[in-house]
């Protein structure tokens, strides 16, 4: 894994709208994040609202709030992966179908989101992932057999799905978040703060239209700053833990963290 940075590029500059409304986020990001801070959370409104999620209770949890480590990597940390100008994407070609098998019904998919102490998964429904803030970029799908292609992207940040629907404590923050399809036959492990990125998304668009089936549909992961085997297509699951989870690729002998 290479802790480099990202070498500038021309569609970093500021005249570049994706860059330009990444930028704008980032920093509204921020501000909420220094409100946070200095105000000990207890003044964000979002904190009280308890709305039901499709229709299931949200699980009472002990702390509401968003904790120091966290905010540090999802407001501090700075690496960027390389964004590029609209006219640079393309369409990848589909590549692994691990997980994609026949027999799925995107029309009743919903997402389910587990933790060690939850007793139920709730389900999670595409409308409310699409609530949260949408975020578009167009960066590099770099697949470790040694292409890449350049994709624009459209989805919400999983920062902002775990703040959202509090998935975190403070005293007891998780280490690790782990995706997989419906089926559990493809599951990617992340390190927390990989999965807290600004640029990592549950994503439900790619290059202006509805992720296709074997692209992923209804919601895949991009995280730019790993290579493609941890962009999961098909999220079913998600779950944080502490202990390092399973990794579909790292037990076939790739590296578990997956940079570049
Ligand atoms: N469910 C699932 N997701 C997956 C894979 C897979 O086999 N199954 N392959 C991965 C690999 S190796 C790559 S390079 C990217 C390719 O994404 P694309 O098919 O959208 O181009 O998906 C990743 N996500
Ligand atoms: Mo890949």
């Amino acid at each position: 894994m290479s802790a480099s940075t990202p070498q500038p590029h021309p569609s970093n500059q500021p005249d570049n709208p994706v860059e330009l409304q990444l930028r704008r986020m980032t920093r509204r990001s921020f501000t909420a994040g220094a409100i946070a801070a200095a105000g000990g959370l207890a003044g964000l409104g979002w904190l009280k609202t308890r709305a039901p999620i499709d229709g299931l209770e949200w699980p009472l949890r002990r702390t509401l709030e968003w904790n120091e480590r966290l905010a540090q990597a999802y407001f501090r940390s700075t690496r960027r992966a390389p964004s590029f100008p609209m006219s640079a994407a393309r369409t990848p070609r589909p590549n692994g179908a691990v997980g994609l098998g026949n027999g799925f019904d995107p029309k009743t998919w919903s997402l389910r989101v587990a933790t060690p102490n939850d007793r139920r998964l709730p389900k999670i429904g595409l409308d409310a992932i699409k609530t949260l803030p949408r975020v578009e970029m167009v960066t590099e799908l770099k697949c470790i057999e040694g292409w890449s292609e350049r994709v624009y992207w459209a989805g919400a940040r999983l920062a902002d799905f775990v703040q959202k629907f509090r998935l975190m404590e403070l005293s007891n923050p998780f280490k690790y978040a782990t995706l997989s399809t419906p089926d559990d036959a493809y599951y990617v492990g992340l390190d927390i703060e990989s999965a807290l990125h600004a640029q990592t998304l549950l994503c439900y668009e790619m290059n202006g239209e509805p992720l296709t089936s074997e692209h992923g549909a209804p919601l895949r992961l991009v995280i730019p700053l790993k290579y493609g085997i941890k962009n999961i297509k098909r999220i079913g699951t998600i779950r944080f833990t502490n202990e390092r989870p399973a990794d579909y690729c790292a037990e076939r002998g790739y590296d578990w963290y997956a940079g570049h």
